[in-house]
């Protein structure tokens, strides 16, 4: 199945594929959340869950395997060094309790901030991991769980573009797998950022990966 991408066009191979869904948590795309309190607008972010959410249900319909990830840290904060914590707002650091109170302890497993929108719920059978560091593959385990499914392709989207995206993005590819970053379903509190992440993942003859609008597989998905 080709899928049109840049820098050409992609072979997706659906058994051996995975959609993966970077850290699509209240802590980012909600008010009163992690990324407010750094001072982003997370309108921003909520605006691509639409298209998320056609991507997922495409992909659900065809059969393909998912994987949530959240960006979570042990209560004791064990798994959180000092070079992540010692960041952004001094009065607001991970662990603490969140501006409002309701979103509970920033980026801490378990806390109501820390669940996945409701929107983008993960179901039964689904991937879902906590994941200490801005890449997928770091103390997750994840990169085994693929391997013991076949898993070579990987489609991303998520947030944050430039942060926890195309970190893991790249340790996808250092890894051996290949495949898309769906333009549509990532953002940036910069869209610069995320302007300029679309267009190094892609260039040098995707050096990365590739970029594709989510309706192009989408699209594809239809046509099975
Ligand atoms: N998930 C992710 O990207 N974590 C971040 O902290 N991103 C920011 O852009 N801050």
């Amino acid at each position: 199945m080709n899928i049109p991408a840049l820098p050409f066009d992609y072979p997706l191979d659906l058994p051996h594929a995975a959609l993966v869904i970077i850290d699509m948590q209240r802590d980012f795309i909600e008010p009163g959340g992690f990324g407010a309190t750094l001072g982003n607008n997370v309108a921003l972010l909520e605006a691509i869950v639409p298209a998320c959410q056609a991507m997922l249900a495409a992909w659900r319909t065809a059969g393909g395997l998912v994987v949530h990830t959240r960006e979570a840290h042990r209560p004791d904060l064990s798994d959180c060094p000092p070079a992540k914590r010692n960041r952004g707002n001094p009065a607001l650091r991970i662990g603490d309790l969140g501006a409002m109170g309701a979103m509970g302890r920033i980026l801490v497993a378990g806390e109501p901030g820390n669940q996945i929108i409701q929107a983008l719920a993960p179901v039964a059978g689904e991937i879902v991991i906590n994941k200490p560091g801005k890449g997928a593959f770091y103390a997750t385990g994840l990169h085994e769980m693929l391997q013991q499914r076949g898993i070579q392709q990987l489609l991303f989207m998520g947030v944050t573009t430039e942060v926890c995206v195309q970190t893991s993005m790249r340790e996808a590819n250092d890894r051996g797998y290949d495949g898309p970053l769906l333009e549509d379903c990532t953002e940036s509190y910069f869209p610069q950022f995320k302007a300029a992440t679309l267009e190094m993942v892609r260039a040098q003859g995707g050096i990365v990966g590739w970029t594709a609008p989510s309706t192009a597989v989408v699209r594809a998905l239809a046509a099975l």
